[in-house]
């Protein structure tokens, strides 16, 4: 009997190039792993059952490579994911890790700064486009501040929406044909991080000159960095027509940013998340931003990336499980929409009269119990297996 649970191209499972090749260096430990070429880490990927392969520039290009170097690089990588059978569905760009980033990149007080930073996006941009990239991730985890004496936030708000601004155009003028999905973080590595939660990037795409061309990102340990119910983050989004893309991993609340292999810190939300991906028939790339613990060598780095996919597999089949459970189905009719008065949808004097004048029996609305116990036990018997 084939394992239900191995992954296949139509899940669309990727993986960053950083995520699986992430050496295990943390703010008081230097590397454990080797380094992982980026050809290797493709073939790691097809071997695990990835379909997809996404990078920043540099974890492909050396910042300071030549146009010989990165075109060659380039070209071994492209025959690499032929060679595996992989795609390279998103590409971002790293505006973070070298020093000119310090005090952040489109947002930075210094001018030059900022326009290097576009310079160094177009280009990524264009290297992305020439992968087959389709999507591209901004994530400004540098945009922000220790001290808000730096500069006014608004202000900080005016050169984001001039970079995104100018990217959408540098897109539309190379025909390139990308949705940009910008990604939410609160804090780290900067002391607090401008946009800080995906419902903020919302806000702030709808000011943008292309809000068609740009939605978001959401990852699942950025929202719980900040406390929040990942799915909602995520079905707001959907919602609005704006989930361009999604990382997910795990995250412990109160937390640095964990980055843990999905589910393994919460199953339960985890459940809820793809139940809903699932629900919607979202038919984006599943991407694990994710990484292998400290603890890990290369072979504890497949058993990571194993581990997300598989995850995801076993919680789509029980919710599809859940949705097919008689008994959970028809606590959820009970707990239904009950008698409703005319829809108030479409404002008019008629529904306003009948509103005005219906008399609400407010005890008997509050006497009904709504078997959320119940449901939920439900809920977890299905998780835990015993349904
Ligand atoms: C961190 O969560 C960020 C960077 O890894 C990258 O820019 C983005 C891509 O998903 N996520
Ligand atoms: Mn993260
Ligand atoms: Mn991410």
């Amino acid at each position: 009997m084939p394992d239900p649970f191995t992954p296949r191209p139509e899940h669309q499972f990727s993986f960053g190039l950083w995520t699986v090749g992430n050496r295990g260096r943390d703010p008081f430990g230097d590397a454990v792993r080797p380094v992982l070429s980026p050809t290797d880490a493709v073939a790691l990927l097809a071997e695990v059952g990835a379909r997809g392969v996404n990078l920043h520039d540099n974890d492909l290009v050396p910042i300071d490579a030549s146009p010989a170097q990165r075109d060659r690089i380039v070209q071994e990588f492209q025959g690499a994911c032929q060679r595996h059978g992989l795609v390279v569905p998103m590409a971002t760009v790293n505006l973070f890790y070298d020093p000119v980033f310090r005090d952040g990149a489109f947002t930075s007080n210094d001018a030059q700064v900022r326009a290097y930073a576009i310079q160094k996006t177009m280009r990524a941009m264009d290297l992305g486009a020439e992968l087959g990239a389709k999507i591209f991730v901004l994530w400004g985890g540098r945009e922000g501040t220790e001290t808000d004496a730096c500069r006014r936030p608004d202000e900080a708000v005016k050169r984001l929406r001039e970079a995104v601004n100018y990217l959408c155009e540098y897109s539309l003028d190379r025909k390139y044909g990308f949705r940009f999905a910008l990604e939410a973080k609160p804090n780290e590595p900067r002391g607090d991080i401008y946009m800080a939660t995906t419902g903020a990037y919302l806000g702030f795409i709808a000011t943008l000159d292309h809000p068609d061309l740009v939605g978001v990102n959401p990852e699942v340990a950025h929202e719980q960095m900040a406390g929040l119910n990942f799915v909602h983050a995520v079905a707001q989004a959907w919602e609005a027509g704006k989930l361009f893309h999604i990382d997910l991993n795990d995250q412990l609340p109160g937390r640095y940013d964990q980055d843990f292999r999905f589910g393994s810190a919460n199953p339960k939300a985890a459940f809820w998340l793809v139940k809903f991906l699932e629900d919607v028939k979202y038919d984006g790339p599943r991407h694990f931003d994710a990484h292998a613990y400290r603890t890990e060598d290369h072979d504890g780095v497949r058993a990571f990336a194993r581990g997300c996919m598989r995850t995801y597999l076993i919680l789509k089949q029980r919710a599809e499980q859940w949705n097919a459970d008689a008994e959970i189905q028809a606590l959820l009719q009970e707990a239904g929409p009950g008698a409703r008065l005319p829809p108030l949808t479409a404002y008019s004097r008629a529904t306003r009269d009948t509103l005005l004048s219906h008399d609400f029996d407010r005890a008997a609305l509050s006497s009904r119990g709504l078997a959320y116990e119940r449901l939920d036990q439900l809920t977890m018997e299905v998780l835990l297996g015993v349904r």
